[in-house]
């Protein structure tokens, strides 16, 4: 079955809460299994600066949904917990991003795999290096990404 990787993340509202809810529901018709999921990271912005801080997951999934299906079912995930975005690159309750898709490669307005700004952002390489250390992304290991990112600021999220 196909793998992917997906990143979700928001700094509105009960941010945690709608990421666990929108796991729930990505799953919920029985064609997506999350079968990892990072810690939860609070991470500073990045874009937009004068914003509050994210809180970021990475996943991994299983799913018989094709690339764009996928893409519909985020898109619907968004959609149902009222995803807000007033300024791009702002505030948002919750984003689902496709990051990778087997070896799927698409370049087109709707989705683009492997995310195009995926290796410039910490707040997606580091939850995502903690559930798949092996991976390589255009050629570069992702260890080797991580470490050119260690000046933007994430912290993961601990229970004291
Ligand atoms: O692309 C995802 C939305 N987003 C984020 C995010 O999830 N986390 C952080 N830290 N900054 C962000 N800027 C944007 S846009």
């Amino acid at each position: 079955m196909p793998r992917a990787y997906l990143g979700l993340g928001g700094n509105m509202g009960e941010v945690k809460s709608n990421i666990d809810e929108a796991l729930r529901l990505l799953q919920v018709q029985g064609d997506v299994a999350v079968t990892k999921i990072s810690s939860y990271y609070q991470t500073a912005p990045v874009g937009y600066l004068q914003q509050d801080w994210f809180l970021n997951v990475a996943v991994e999934i299983e799913t018989q949904l094709p690339p764009y299906d996928l893409l519909k079912r985020c898109n619907e995930v968004e959609a149902e917990l009222k995803r807000e975005r007033i300024i791009r690159w702002g505030p948002r309750t919750i984003d689902i991003d496709i990051l990778l898709y087997d070896g799927f490669e698409s370049k087109d307005e709707k989705l683009t795999v492997p995310h195009p700004r995926m290796t410039e952002r910490a707040f997606v390489i580091i939850p995502l290096q903690e559930i798949a250390p092996d991976l390589t992304i255009k050629n570069q290991s992702i260890h080797e990404i991580a470490h050119q990112l260690n000046n933007q600021e994430i912290r993961k999220l601990t229970n004291d």
